[in-house]
């Protein structure tokens, strides 16, 4: 039986943090196995905010060897030949149709649809008016569409994305007749959000001002104990799972439990009495124990990069021979005449 599609983007900004790993790359890694899995490095995505050219490139060939550590498993050269259990790791700048494809569906996008969408009115209040940053949506509903995706692992914040998608998938689909699958977003409840370790009130992000909001994939064992010692809490100085009072100790408890597999009340009962400080200096030992592996690969990947851009070849062919066959179709419904 042929696997469910699923594909998920990021962005190549060289870091990820426990909240992007969390939130959607472990969910990746984990349905490698029942999913023909699609991860791609949304390239054309971090353009629309300003970027260093050298600096993008590097970027990008890290957030490889970060996704290859995290355990995306894609090998140069045989996922070309179609070997169903590697996932196809790649650019999407390397796969034109998606730009191709993100230009016909502009075309059915009301402008309303992408004025209201939140990361666009907070991303616009930094860095200006552009274009691109307000196509943004229509792009990445490109990306999802292009490979029949039926299932998109993401954080909560992309879920107005994936909305969009969904209705521009039916929107097509009536106006134009059957041709792309609707997809679902798949987010999980207990890691959705991440809130940052210096603000509790905003999520989690790689391009807050201070890196101290997030521990990064990459952070050494001192790094990681330093910011979680200073990670904002409260006065009450009890280890006690409160959402709406004790945002700092939540935030801190949920990542405890994700890296622990340990349940909240587990975690409570453990630092009873004890103080933020012991907790705080577990949950760094916990990180710590469970960053290691990942650490370790990525290391082992920096030796020896030979093989990285066998992977992108090999995931760029793969992914363009998949999106040429939508967009062709696409092309063909809309009505554009066929190219002999
Ligand atoms: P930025 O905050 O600078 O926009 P980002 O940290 O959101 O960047 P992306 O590359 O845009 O990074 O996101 C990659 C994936 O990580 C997406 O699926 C996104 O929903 C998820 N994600 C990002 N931040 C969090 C978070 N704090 N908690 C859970 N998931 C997150
Ligand atoms: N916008 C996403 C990255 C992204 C993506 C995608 C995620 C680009 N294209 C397609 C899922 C599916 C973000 O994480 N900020």
């Amino acid at each position: 039986m042929q696997k469910p599609t699923l594909l998920s983007g990021i962005q190549p900004s060289g870091v990820i943090h426990i909240g992007n790993y969390l939130g959607a790359i472990k969910q990746w890694v984990e349905l490698q196995k029942t999913h023909h899995v699609f991860a791609m490095i949304a390239d054309l995505h971090a353009i629309t905010i300003p970027q260093e050219p050298e600096k993008l490139r590097e970027n990008t060939l890290r957030m490889v060897k970060l996704l290859v550590a995290c355990g995306i498993s894609a090998k140069g050269g045989s996922v070309s030949d179609g070997n169903p259990d590697e996932s196809v790791l790649f650019v999407q700048s390397h796969v034109p149709a998606h730009t191709e494809l993100g230009w016909i569906l502009n075309t059915i996008t009301p402008l309303g649809e992408l004025e209201r969408m939140t990361q666009f009115k907070e991303k616009q209040e930094k860095s200006g008016l552009y274009a691109g940053l307000l196509n943004y949506p229509t792009l990445m509903a490109a990306d999802i569409l292009l490979y029949q995706t039926e299932v998109v692992p993401v954080g909560e914040d992309q879920e107005q994305h994936l909305e969009l998608t969904r209705t521009l998938a039916n929107k097509f689909n009536n106006r134009f007749g059957e041709t792309f699958i609707v997809p679902k977003a798949l987010i999980q409840k207990d890691t959705a959000r991440i809130m940052g370790l210096d603000d509790s009130s905003k999520k989690m992000s790689k391009s807050a001002t201070s890196a101290n909001n997030y521990i990064s994939l990459l952070d050494e064992p001192d790094e990681i104990r330093r910011k979680i010692k200073i990670a904002v809490t409260d006065s009450d100085g009890t280890v006690r799972y409160d959402e709406e009072h004790k945002t700092g100790i939540a935030n801190l408890m949920r990542i405890y439990r994700a890296f622990s597999d340990k349940p909240l009340e587990e975690i409570e009962n453990k630092y009873a009495g004890k103080g933020y400080a012991n907790f705080k200096s577990g949950l760094a030992d916990l990180l710590i124990e469970k960053l290691e592996p990942i650490q370790k690969k990525y290391e082992e990947l920096t030796k020896d990069e030979s093989g990285i851009m066998d992977i992108l070849m090999a995931g760029a062919k793969h992914a363009n021979s998949v999106a040429e066959s939508s967009l062709a179709t696409a092309k063909k419904n809309v009505g554009f005449l066929a190219r002999e």
